[in-house]
């Protein structure tokens, strides 16, 4: 009993292996990438995760999935022989922050900071493998300065240019707001009305790489969904522009695009978007005060409201008219919301009989609906001259359509992209500085001027506070000793640049400096580059399907041309990890109260115990709820396995010894060599629930086979511990060192199989006398022909039926049939 009380339980005991293990892995550096050097022809595999934004909450259970996943990939690959970079570090600029500052005065560095540790914390408790020596972080100045010229090289490439943008503009906040911020109008916090303002801003132009950005997706082994959302997004449209000349104007032209020249004579009205500049010339003074209502009313909707394919079409006659460019006839031109003015011209011809939006909208305002294409998709109704173009496929319709159009000056084809160029400004204190200024007075007056690389970087004024300036502005427009400047070429005054960068700029190319995180020269070697790029496996959530992934993308085609990296697409294979949901199948959320702490289920049943259950939630890629319930299943099942193989105290047990695997139980024998085969299948498909299933079962044959017999094979121990270790690596760790080994268990060599071991040595097969069958035996595959036909013969069924008879022959179907012939 005394003993019983100093006992330790095995949830002390696994939190000590942990520790144990962290603190080694930590000190020795036993994750550090190679460099290229280094390495040698070792082959690289290079695992990213998505970085976090350091928010104060800390991790939930949800964050975790992934970067385990990602882990065991990691140490799988180790295993196998390759030099692993898995890195992680902090995407740390960002509002959250900075409202942060201003809710509590504490300078968002300050609470970044604190942030920054929790995380590192709750991430090092959880046993990751990441080299820790490559740690970056989007705020320190090392980094942005970096950022920072990247953006002086897209300017200097003519990439970067200033437009006149709208923005959200709440005039009772005083504040530009983020798409985000605004809720049907009006702002988020406050709910006051929020509109549209012009601001001067910097743009990308992320357009000039359309095209490029589509090929790629060919390329790359992302998931099928993330590709469609990526090409929906660029939006490439192959169609024309078509003039149509106002009627009481004819120097005038209405431009519409359409990808359906094919159905020019089936337009039967045409409308502009509310915003349309020639609005004003095609409206009627008898329509004009409902116009002008209509267009005031649409002011108040979002773009995403306006473009709402279900909702009801509302619009308004002009009273205006523009002219058929091919058969001269007047038609009708209406003002409606669901034409934007964003896509394409801001106008369109509208073709009821063939557009589910148009027909809609005649059907809603008695339009007349004239079809010309048949259902087997010919051109009919074609009227006057061309009726020639009657019974022509659709394609071929078009085609001439655009020629006929292009000759009389009436059109031309036209290439159409959804993409918009990339506004790379937010009137916001917490970001990277934009590294220009502007000359405000002397011959150079408004000239932008880039600041020169050895001004780098330019760090962000520590200011005291962070309140909007009141002018839509950021906070750094206050900061007169900070803004005010001399222009370093003519000596005259200057402003520097107040907007700072959006949050999705540090996050575009941290992936590269992973690769040459301490280079204070360039943003990265080319060296590195070429040894490390491209990313073989990256790994994060489905949110960043278009935003991240898609501007990432865009700056490494651009590094690419500018000879700065060998590949032209940085992740060459995408996983998106599910969600974890709450025990009640919803979304984790505090004010639903049901998030888990992970720190709290490792404190009680370590980490090992912590990854293998999330791991064995279900496929990786599919949402499932947490089941607490059943971490307690996890948890045995790794205390069966340290019981196995020890004392259950720390001792290796004494049962543990050189067991020949021809002296294993066949059975055994063949469920162990099947196991590394499905072990080694399922991880390198990242099918890990279906690899711990195997290894479940493969304990329980274990316990089986020698829980009762004096030994237990070190070669299966050795095997076992190995296949757990990138699952469980604390315990791997522990248990290799048990089992005598001085090194790490991390590098060691993944286990192989024997094919021909993971199928039975024996077989039964069937024994017929004339044809049916008598009886069956059971034969190793290895006895010879003559042995398997004289067991045959042997069998007590089979004599009864050759019992003074004579035997003509005996065949032998290998593994299959003994077939006896008799007269
Ligand atoms: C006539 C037509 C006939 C059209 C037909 C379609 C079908 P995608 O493929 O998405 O690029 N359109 C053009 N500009 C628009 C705008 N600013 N706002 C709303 N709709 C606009 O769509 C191109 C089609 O969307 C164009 O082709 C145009 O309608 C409409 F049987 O022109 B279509």
């Amino acid at each position: 009993m005394a003993q019983q009380a100093t006992e330790k339980s095995l949830g002390t005991i696994f939190g000590e292996i942990d520790s144990k293990w962290q603190k080694k892995w930590h000190d020795t550096q036993l994750f550090r990438a190679l460099s290229p050097k280094e390495a040698g022809t070792k082959p690289k595999f290079y695992c990213l995760d998505m970085f976090p934004y350091p928010s104060g909450q800390g991790l939930h259970v949800g964050h975790p999935l992934g970067y385990v996943a990602s882990d065991i990939l990691c140490r799988y690959k180790r295993m196998r022989g390759f030099n692993v970079l898995h890195p992680m570090g902090w995407d740390a600029f960002g509002l959250p922050a900075e409202q942060h500052a201003i809710e509590k005065g504490i300078h968002p560095a300050i609470t970044t900071e604190r942030n920054i540790q929790t995380y590192k914390r709750q991430l090092s408790a959880l046993g990751l493998s990441y080299d820790w020596s490559r740690e970056i972080n989007t705020t320190d100045p090392a980094y942005y300065r970096w950022t920072q010229w990247i953006f002086k090289k897209l300017y200097e490439r003519g990439l970067a240019y200033q437009a006149e943008v709208a923005v959200n503009w709440c005039p009772a906040l005083g504040t530009v707001l983020a798409n985000d911020e605004v809720i049907d109008g009006k702002s988020e916090r406050g709910g006051h009305p929020v509109e549209k303002r012009p601001m001067r801003q910097w743009v990308f132009k992320i357009t000039d790489y359309a095209d490029r950005l589509l090929e790629g997706l060919d390329r790359v082994d992302w998931p099928e969904s993330t590709k469609e959302l990526q090409r929906n997004w660029i939006g490439k449209s192959v169609g024309a522009k078509i003039h149509f000349p106002l009627q009481n104007d004819s120097s005038k032209t209405l431009e519409i695009f359409t990808t359906r020249p094919d159905t020019l004579f089936g337009v039967t009205y045409m409308v502009v978007a509310p915003e349309h500049p020639l609005l004003e010339r095609l409206v009627t003074s008898e329509q004009a005060a409902k116009v002008k209502a209509y267009v005031d009313e649409v002011a108040k909707k979002t773009e995403i409201q306006r473009a709402d394919a279900t909702k009801e079409k509302t619009g308004v006659f002009t009273g205006g008219y523009v002219l058929h460019p091919l058969t001269q006839k007047p038609v009708a031109v209406w003002v409606a919301d669901y034409v934007l003015m964003g896509y394409g011209t801001g106008a369109i011809m509208a073709v009821p009989a063939h557009d589910e939006r148009d027909r809609a909208f005649a059907e809603t305002f008695s339009i007349p609906i004239v079809e010309v294409i048949t259902e087997e998709g010919k051109l009919t109704g074609s009227p006057g001259e061309f009726q020639n173009l009657n019974g022509l496929a659709a394609a071929d319709g078009a085609q001439k359509i655009c020629d006929t159009l292009q000759n009389k000056g009436l059109g031309q084809r036209s290439t159409t992209y959804r993409l918009r160029d990339w506004i790379f400004a937010r009137q916001r204190y917490w970001g990277e500085p934009i590294p220009v200024i502007r000359v405000m007075e002397g011959p150079d007056a408004g000239k932008v001027r880039l600041l020169d690389d050895d001004e780098l970087p330019l760090t962000l004024p520590r200011v005291e506070s962070y309140q909007p300036s009141g002018t839509g502005e950021s906070p750094l427009a206050t900061v007169n000793e900070w803004v005010n400047v001399k222009d370093p070429v003519t000596g005259a005054a200057a402003l520097r640049e107040t907007n700072t960068m959006p949050g999705s700029a540090g996050s575009s190319w941290y992936f590269l400096r992973y690769m040459d995180p301490h280079n204070a020269k360039e943003p990265w070697s080319k060296e590195a580059e070429a040894y490390w790029g491209p990313v073989d496996f990256y790994l994060g959530g489905p949110e960043h399907a278009v935003g991240h992934l898609l501007y990432s993308r865009f700056w490494q085609k651009v590094f690419f041309d500018m000879g700065l990296v060998t590949h032209d697409e940085p992740f060459q294979k995408l996983f998106h990890q599910g969600m974890i949901l709450g025990e009640d199948g919803e979304k984790m959320s505090k004010s639903r109260g049901n998030v888990v702490n992970p720190d709290d289920v490792i404190a009680q049943y370590g980490a090992d115990t912590f990854r293998i259950f999330e791991m064995f939630l279900g496929p990786l890629d599919k949402a499932k709820p947490w089941q607490t319930a059943n971490i307690e299943g996890t948890y045995r099942f790794l205390g069966r396995v340290w019981r196995f193989f020890t004392d259950g105290e720390g001792k290796l047990s004494t049962k543990i010894q050189d067991l020949p695997e021809t002296q294993w139980p066949d059975a055994f024998r063949i469920t162990f060599n099947r196991t590394i085969e499905q072990v080694t299948r399922d991880v390198e498909s990242l099918s890990y629930n279906t690899a711990i299933s195997a290894l479940m079962v493969l304990m329980n044959e274990a316990y089986a086979a020698f829980g009762d017999a004096a030994a237990i094979p070190r070669y299966f121990a050795e095997v076992y511990t190995k296949l757990l270790s990138p699952l469980a690596p604390h315990l791997g760790e522990e248990l290799w060192e048990l089992l005598g080994h001085d090194l790490s268990v991390a590098y060691e060599a993944w286990p192989t199989f024997d094919k021909t071991k993971t199928v039975s040595d024996s077989v039964t097969i069937g024994v017929q006398v004339n044809g049916k069958l008598r009886d069956q035996i059971e034969i190793l595959r290895s006895d010879s022909e003559d042995k398997i036909k004289e067991l045959a013969l042997s069998s007590e069924n089979v004599k009864k039926w050759c019992e003074d008879k004579q035997i003509v022959k005996v065949i032998y179907v290998k593994e299959k049939i003994v077939s006896v012939v008799v007269k």
